[in-house]
């Protein structure tokens, strides 16, 4: 009783910061997505593979959510793009207060787009809202077509699906059309994207959805 009366207030603060956060990005017209998935989907290999391409039009900034390690951020600032790191000390996801804290590494009056990479994690981020405008859950094909529906809140509570390392599709039973059934299950209209970012394939339509997203926030 008193542990569920405890996560609920958490969430409640959280949601209220969320709010505030999303305020501040939306009076700035700047997009925000978030993505999650389980570690080593490939959230910063995505990154890696694209942010060059997309930063010569678009001005972006990176938020990176680890346990701990400045891994991930040093992989994203080789390729030139602001970044800052925040490690969590242990929790499983972001929260909004973070996010609101990281904010002041950003010149916001010249970013179109900030990238929050969560903690990988496919149960706790799904029920924190960091005030972003969508979110993004990666799966590899290594992780297996089932876990959709065993971690439904994060495919339920996310607008696109990147089904990422396609090249190892062959030396898998990972079924394409069953996760893309099993996510629809959960959210109908989730858009499908499939990459490789070791070889490339895919990363021009994940590309043109960041430059369409964006476009969009910036008219809303
Ligand atoms: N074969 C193959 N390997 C990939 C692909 N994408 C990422 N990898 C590899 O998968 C491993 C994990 O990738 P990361 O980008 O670190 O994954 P992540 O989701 O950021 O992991 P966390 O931040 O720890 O949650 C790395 O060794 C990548 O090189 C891909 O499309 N194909
Ligand atoms: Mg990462």
């Amino acid at each position: 009783m008193t542990n569920i009366k405890l996560e609920q207030k958490v969430l409640t603060r959280n949601d209220i910061v969320a709010k505030e956060v999303r305020e501040i990005f939306k009076t700035r017209g700047i997009a925000v997505f978030n993505m999650v998935s389980s570690p080593g989907s490939g959230k910063t290999a995505l990154l890696e593979a694209t942010l060059g391409e997309l930063s010569r039009d678009i001005s972006i900034g990176v938020i990176e959510g680890d346990v701990q390690t400045r891994y991930d951020a040093e992989r994203i600032a080789r390729t030139g793009v602001p970044v800052h790191q925040i490690n969590t000390g242990g929790a499983c996801h972001l929260e909004a207060l973070m996010i609101k804290d990281a904010l002041e590494n950003f010149d916001l009056d010249s970013t179109d787009l900030i990238v929050i990479e969560n903690v990988g994690n496919l149960v706790c981020p799904s029920a924190f809202d960091l005030g972003e405008g969508t979110r993004v859950v990666l799966i590899s094909v290594t992780e297996g077509d089932d876990k959709p529906l065993k971690y439904p809140a994060m495919f339920h509570t996310s607008d696109v699906l990147v089904i990422n390392k396609m090249d190892l599709l062959p030396y898998t039973d990972f079924s394409v059309e069953q996760v893309i059934k099993n996510s629809r299950s959960l959210k109908p209209d989730i858009h499908v994207l499939k990459t490789s970012c070791t070889t490339g394939d895919g990363l021009g339509g994940w590309m043109d959805w960041v430059r369409d997203f964006v476009s969009k926030s910036k008219t809303v």
